[in-house]
């Protein structure tokens, strides 16, 4: 009975374990926002989309929250293929993949909806290749909507005078620190985990981010006053590491870009809800959002644009161009 059940065990599986072995792919995808947040929920869609037209073939498994790391280390995780899927800011990218920073420049952008034609156009496509035929292990998918970056902080800043010495926590880029230094503050590089008890402790006098981060980081319960500069407006990415994408049929590789545009696409109507929503809670918090004069900030952070345009040559330069003349 037993050696029956095992022969044909032994049968069934020879036949079945090969099949499903090369078959059953699970993409663990790292984001810093916690669950309900756009981007997850986007991202979150996109491995049920996959799932159903793969027959389970493939899926996703979102780990939520940063509980896989701070975007540097995913991003290095993902070039290792320890991790294969994230979502993460462009401003992330830029330390791996220099050429994407023509997005991380301040004030390059006039608004969102001009961020939104340069990302779902040939510029946008471009830089996803771009990472994609890199040497860095990362395939770019496609992109995602992360809103205006505004500055807070605990004492109000009402002209550009006012953020003189406030320590201001920004993304690892240097470009930001050289932005944050420009407008007159101290710029101070550390992951998005740790602001809030550096806001609290006193470790940094602000931070800058978009409202939905504001408030699901808790950030408002500490900093106070928004001071709406626009500074950056900063895309972000789903990436995907190499070897994974490597391991996928042509077919499923088409189906995976095929739901990651979808993904981009479905993610910006949830980012209008969600951030509408979150100003809602900033005001109700208690949070006063002070509006200044764009213009010093935008002047201030001139050179800083002159310098990595000049810094990384002829073709950044020429891209940062192409940007600003998309209408
Ligand atoms: C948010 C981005 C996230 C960044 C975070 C930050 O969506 O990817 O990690 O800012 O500033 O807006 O750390």
């Amino acid at each position: 009975m037993n050696f029956k059940r095992n022969l044909l065990a032994a049968a069934c599986c020879a036949l079945l374990t090969p099949a499903i072995a090369l078959a059953d792919i699970t993409l663990k995808s790292s984001d810093v926002h916690p669950a309900g947040y756009p981007t997850v929920v986007a991202v979150d869609n996109m491995g049920k989309k996959l799932k159903k037209e793969t027959d389970g073939e493939i899926s996703i498994r979102m780990f939520p929250g940063g509980v896989l790391g701070s975007e540097k280390e995913v991003v290095e995780q993902v070039q290792l293929g320890a991790i294969q899927m994230a979502r993460i800011s462009i401003g992330s990218v830029g330390p791996v993949v220099p050429e994407v920073n023509v997005f991380n420049l301040p004030f390059v952008f006039r608004d969102e909806a001009h961020m939104r034609k340069v990302i779902d156009g040939e510029v946008g496509q471009e830089l996803l290749d771009t990472v994609t035929n890199s040497n860095f292990n990362l395939v770019a998918l496609s992109w995602m909507d992360g809103g205006t970056r505004h500055l807070y902080t605990k004492k109000p800043v009402r002209k550009m005078e006012d953020l003189g010495g406030m320590k201001i926590r920004v993304i690892g880029n240097p470009i930001f620190i050289d932005t944050l230094n420009a407008m007159g503050g101290s710029g101070i590089a550390m992951a998005t985990g740790e602001i809030y008890s550096a806001l609290q402790t006193g470790v940094i006098d602000g931070a800058e981010n978009n409202p939905p981060t504001m408030v699901t980081q808790n950030h408002f319960q500490v900093a106070k006053y928004y001071t709406q500069t626009g500074h950056l407006i900063l895309p972000e990415m789903l990436v995907m590491s190499k070897a994974t994408w490597n391991k996928l049929t042509p077919d499923q590789q088409a189906l995976v870009k095929k739901t990651a545009r979808e993904a981009q696409m479905e993610e910006r109507e949830l980012w209008d809800k969600y951030n509408a929503e979150s100003v809602t809670k900033l005001k109700a918090g208690g949070v006063e959002f002070i509006e200044v004069d764009r213009k010093p900030f935008y002047d201030a952070t001139a050179p800083v644009r002159a310098k990595y345009s000049q810094q990384y040559g002829p073709k950044f330069a020429e891209l940062v161009k192409r940007v600003e003349a998309v209408q």
